[in-house]
């Protein structure tokens, strides 16, 4: 199986910080504010009724990118520092939809029935695994849903926001990215790590030591968080897919064996052809939420993988 290349050679826009930014936040916290102030209907043209149906809904633009520096470069965003809000923007599925949640476990469970408001669940995601695994492409693709073909060198931590909509609530994904040269690797790890619900240990699926070197990864993220959700991700599913059925079952098989002794979900993505980006967003969800997941699992040899 071979996958056309249809990706978009489009630069990424970094997002300014600054005055504009602080207000933007500002007005969305009223906005949200006011829209807590009434219970939202199917009707109500800010609730998307797929939000209504448990789908958790993801929708475009609703998202920031930051950029932490290096020692070199300048300080690092404390990850515990509270990030400006952004409102989410209506709900539509992506082509890779599919997970739907049955229950969201309510602050308040056992008090009231419903929430009130648009309650904020915070989301902090790492991404290790080694240079040019497709780390960056594939957080760029989640949130901003573009592919840059060009090779983006990562100076310090990308990190990027993505607010969706769940049911009456707002999850905000914040994705850490690691990045940065041979030295500065190791001084970034903790900041990825830190507080982070669920780390993606990312390897190339067309680079045998990409998948090798997720043992030391395991291992020094472990030490610097004992609570997190493992996910083992594959990248390049496109040109994985073109490989023979020997190697691919070969490779199936190793990363398997990875996926079990760590206990984590093993999920094939391309990110220059939109194969199980928000699938794998989902799981992370439903993982943290322990909702039901209802993304199809794949796990015959020439599918993108799908095992959790
Ligand atoms: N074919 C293919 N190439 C990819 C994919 N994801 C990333 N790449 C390429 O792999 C290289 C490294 O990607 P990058 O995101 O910078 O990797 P990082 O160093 O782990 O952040 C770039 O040239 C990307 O265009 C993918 O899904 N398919
Ligand atoms: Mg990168």
């Amino acid at each position: 199986m071979s996958y056309p290349r249809t990706a978009n050679k489009t630069q990424i826009r970094q997002h300014e910080a600054g005055e504009k930014h602080i207000e933007a936040g500002k007005a969305l916290v009223r906005q949200l504010s006011s829209k807590a102030s009434t219970t939202p209907t199917p009707g109500d043209s800010k609730m998307p009724a797929s939000a209504h149906a448990y789908s958790p809904a993801v929708q475009a633009g609703s998202n920031s990118r930051g950029q932490a520096s290096s020692s070199r470069q300048g300080p690092a965003p404390d990850p515990k520092q509270p990030k400006q809000q952004k409102a989410p923007a209506s709900a539509e599925n992506q082509p890779d939809a599919g997970a739907s949640a049955q229950a969201v476990p309510s602050p308040l469970a056992g008090r009231i029935s419903r929430p009130r408001g648009p309650a904020n669940l915070q989301l902090k995601v790492g991404m290790l695994g080694d240079s040019h695994v497709g780390k960056t492409s594939l957080m760029v693709k989640y949130v901003e849903n573009k592919f840059e073909e060009d090779y983006i060198q990562t100076l310090g931590i990308n990190f990027m926001e993505k607010i969706i909509s769940l049911r009456e609530r707002t999850v905000t994904f914040t994705i850490f990215d690691l990045g940065g040269g041979e030295n500065e690797f190791n001084q970034m790890i903790p900041l990825v790590c830190a507080d982070a619900a669920a780390i993606l240990f990312m390897f190339d699926l067309t680079r045998r030591i990409t998948l090798q070197n997720i043992k030391e990864w395991y291992r020094q993220a472990r030490g610097f968080n004992q609570m997190f959700i493992p996910l083992l991700v594959g990248t390049k599913f496109d040109v994985f897919a073109s490989f023979s059925v020997d190697k691919q079952r070969e490779t199936i098989a190793h990363a398997r064996t990875f996926a079990k002794a760590m206990k984590s979900p093993l999920i094939f993505t391309s990110a220059s052809h939109s194969i199980n980006v928000q699938k794998l967003f989902k799981i992370v969800l439903s993982q943290r939420f322990g909702l039901r997941c209802n993304v199809p699992r794949m796990s015959k040899v020439g599918e993108p993988i799908l095992e959790y």
